[in-house]
């Protein structure tokens, strides 16, 4: 590579996130050769709830104050150790970049520096490298076929790890299909959350909202959900599985006991399903409403009950592996060698660097994945995955609900970036288990 942006400072401090913990925040900061110019930009790190036990480690200090749960450690090592062997690096050199930080580990997942202290550094160095550049950090990534802004899937009803509430699934999302352009999808999806409020107080149920911003109320079972957002939808003016279908997260590892090998459902008083209780329960439901998409909707090591609801529902929906997959290409082969899943969820961190990431989205989708980018349930009002998703033309986006700023911030971002790229901009939903035709 020609051009020389030398990386002259990496520096780490400790913020909060959105549920009010400690996280890691990088600034790279990278001077071009021939000019001289200094250029700076700061990344921050999420964090999960419900995370996926094969996930990168994201270290924490163990230790008062922050009831353990301080960054400090992570810190340290990014402002030694990251630091003294970044120095003097180029910074357009992503991948050498995260191939240093991942030998300076020298483990299989992350766990000596802290995936979360290699994750920010790499995070900021794209950064950095893109503004160095003067370009969108989505066409920094992505190239100049980066173009395709992704359907919102927009998490508006919160439950599992996320709330305190007797929903046992995780995640209830609204797709706003139908639009022809990203604005009007987020319009859209923003006036389907408003009506869904008003539905709630009309009900007497809670409109305190979860980790991600969707409402918790407590719910009289599944179903009960997705028909308060049927009545959302048609209160906007909008047709059920047309203009707006659903996706949902089970977290299904959450509800798995080991011992027992069944799934058990505290909001249900306790009813316990096998794997083939859980499938027939999916089933049932796409039959009754218009779900385009289930996310780990079996425990995460469970490849054999993978392969079978694949079989059973893969043709229809997408099946979306994220505890399954943690964005890691090693379980990613696996699942695609088993036919496991037909969708990849990919979240930066639990893999823990840029280049990572954009070789899990490449293996799955060269096997005819789909990929879908993510949030965490903590987050900041960094939005790095609204450039990811434009950049690798994902056509998929979860990141919560129309609601809370870091939600929000990635929403934003890519309202930016539509208007950016003008003409350019594409938008379309073409997705596995796309249903026509309306429901009401
Ligand atoms: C998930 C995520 C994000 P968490 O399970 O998909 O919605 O939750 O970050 O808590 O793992
Ligand atoms: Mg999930």
């Amino acid at each position: 590579m020609s051009l020389m942006i030398k990386i002259t400072d990496v520096h780490a401090r400790q913020i909060l996130d959105s549920r009010g913990n400690p996280t890691v925040e990088v600034e790279v900061t990278a001077e071009t050769e021939t000019t001289g110019k200094k250029i700076t930009a700061r990344e921050s790190v999420p964090s999960g709830a419900s995370t996926g036990r094969f996930e990168a480690v994201e270290l924490r200090d163990g230790d008062n104050p922050y009831f353990g749960l301080g960054v400090q450690k992570v810190v340290d090592h990014v402002n030694t150790k990251i630091r003294g062997a970044l120095i003097g690096q180029n910074v357009l050199e992503q991948g050498r970049l995260d191939r240093i930080m991942v030998e300076l580990d020298g483990t299989d997942n992350k766990s000596s520096l802290g995936a979360n202290a290699i994750l920010g550094v790499s995070l900021a160095c794209a950064k950095t490298a893109a503004k160095a550049l003067d370009m969108p950090l989505y066409r920094y990534i992505g190239g100049v076929n980066a173009k395709e802004l992704p359907v919102p899937m927009m998490n508006v009803i919160n439950g599992g790890a996320h709330a305190k509430n007797s929903l046992d699934f995780q995640e209830f999302m609204i797709m706003p299909v139908g639009a022809q352009t990203y604005r009007d999808a987020l319009r859209m999806g923003a006036e389907v959350y408003h009506f869904l409020r008003q539905i709630l107080n009309e009900k007497g149920l809670s409109t305190a909202v979860g980790d991600e911003g969707g409402f918790a109320p407590d719910f009289d079972g599944v179903k009960e959900v997705f028909h308060c957002l049927g009545e959302a939808v048609e209160m906007a003016g909008y047709c059920v599985g047309k203009d707006i279908v659903y996706a949902m997260d089970a977290a299904a590892s959450e509800l798995y006991d080991e011992n027992s090998g069944v799934y058990r459902f505290p909001g249900e008083d306790n009813t316990e399903r096998s794997a083939d209780e859980m499938i027939a329960l999916y089933e049932e439901l796409l039959e009754e409403f218009p779900i385009v998409s289930i996310e780990d909707g079996l425990f995460e090591d469970d490849w054999e009950g993978w392969q079978k609801m694949t079989a059973r529902l893969g043709k229809k929906i997408q099946l979306v592996g994220d505890d399954l997959f943690v964005t890691n290409p090693k379980r990613i082969k696996c699942g695609i060698g088993l036919k496991a899943a037909n969708a990849v969820l990919v979240k930066v961190n639990q893999i823990g660097t840029v280049t990572e990431a954009l070789d899990a989205i490449e293996m799955a989708r060269f096997a005819g994945y789909h990929a879908v980018v993510s949030h965490r349930s903590g987050e900041t009002e960094d939005a790095f995955i609204s450039d990811l998703a434009v950049a690798v033309n994902a056509g998929q986006i979860k990141t919560g609900a129309p609601c809370r700023a870091e939600r929000t911030s990635k929403y934003n971002q890519l309202l930016r970036i539509e208007e950016e790229l003008g003409e350019q901009a594409e938008f379309k939903w073409k997705r596995a288990g796309e249903k026509n035709g309306c429901q009401n």
